[in-house]
């Protein structure tokens, strides 16, 4: 049929126009970009969208309304919509990375001020450690100082003790009884009571003592000095031999013992002799005297 044959030279012609239209198009823009891609696209569209034409030969469009580009015209929105989007998201994920980068560097900063509170503890631990260990090595020092010094001390009681107990021992033999006086190594008992000679020996006696007896001038002198005014028995008699006078420990009284004029044996009665302050007498042995007793150390 001719008039396909018209329809489909048309259909050629338009497509021929409108590649020609594309062309220019392309040889008029600077550079390749997105929208002409789609442009490209929208030109397979365009062409896709003819050949219905083609099979369609009543259809009589226009050579000069057909290569309007709506196609390109919607895809140029949709794809700015799209990089607004796109804009949108890369803003609403900046401020969320960066509040999160913000939350995190705030976060990180006290964990750096605990971190650095911590080195601070640490060292002044560390410091305290250092002191605690001075002052424990000095503990130990004092420490063993005193325990030299107790041992020393030890040894001190301890040495101590033992010379005390040998002054002890050395006091209590060298120590008079009560109421005994100490004189050159011997104790003295002056008594306050009066009583015959042979009484007056037996007190003594019992005592563990004698009467009296004198060995030296200095042990007459003291007893003279004790005895003031009174008169006091000591261990000396005759008893055995009238003139023959001796001390209860055997041996004879010395001559300048004696007072002057005695022993004169008065009334042929006088065996027993007693001190006064004027030196030795002899008088009967029943007068009753104050006595003294002699005991060694
Ligand atoms: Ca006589
Ligand atoms: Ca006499």
């Amino acid at each position: 049929m001719e008039g396909s044959d018209v329809y489909g030279n048309m259909g050629f012609h338009q497509q021929t126009g409108r590649r020609a239209l594309v062309d220019r198009r392309r040889i008029q823009a600077p550079a390749k970009t997105a929208v002409d891609d789609e442009e490209e696209v929208d030109y397979a569209n365009i062409e896709d969208s003819v050949e219905p034409e083609e099979k369609t030969p009543n259809s009589k469009k226009p050579l000069a309304e057909e290569p309007k580009p709506q196609a390109a015209t919607k895809s140029n929105a949709c794809g700015a919509k799209s990089i607004v989007v796109l804009y949108i998201l890369l803003i609403g994920s900046s401020a969320v990375w960066m509040a999160l980068f913000s939350r995190a560097f705030a976060k990180y900063s006290e964990i750096a001020a605990v971190l650095q509170d911590l080195r601070t503890t640490q060292k002044i631990l560390q410091d305290n450690d250092s002191e605690i260990a001075a002052v424990l090595q000095d503990l130990r020092t004092t420490q063993k100082i005193l325990q030299d010094n107790d041992s020393q001390l030890s040894a001190l009681v301890t040495s101590f003790g033992n010379d005390m107990s040998h002054l002890i021992s050395k006091v209590c033999i060298k120590t008079c009884p009560c109421e005994w006086i100490s004189f050159n190594e011997a104790c003295y008992y002056f008594s306050k009571e009066r009583a015959d000679w042979h009484k007056a020996k037996e007190s003594c006696n019992s005592k563990n003592a004698s009467l009296a007896v004198i060995s030296s001038d200095q042990e007459l002198d003291y007893l003279k000095s004790r005895i003031g005014s009174t008169h006091h028995w000591l261990g000396l008699s005759d008893s055995e031999t009238e003139g023959s006078w001796k001390w209860l420990d055997g041996r004879l009284v010395e001559t300048r013992f004696w007072n002057s004029g005695e022993p004169n044996n008065a009334a042929n009665n006088e065996d027993c002799g007693k001190v006064t302050n004027s030196k030795l007498n002899d008088v009967p042995c029943n007068s009753e005297e104050h006595w003294i007793c002699e005991m060694k150390l």
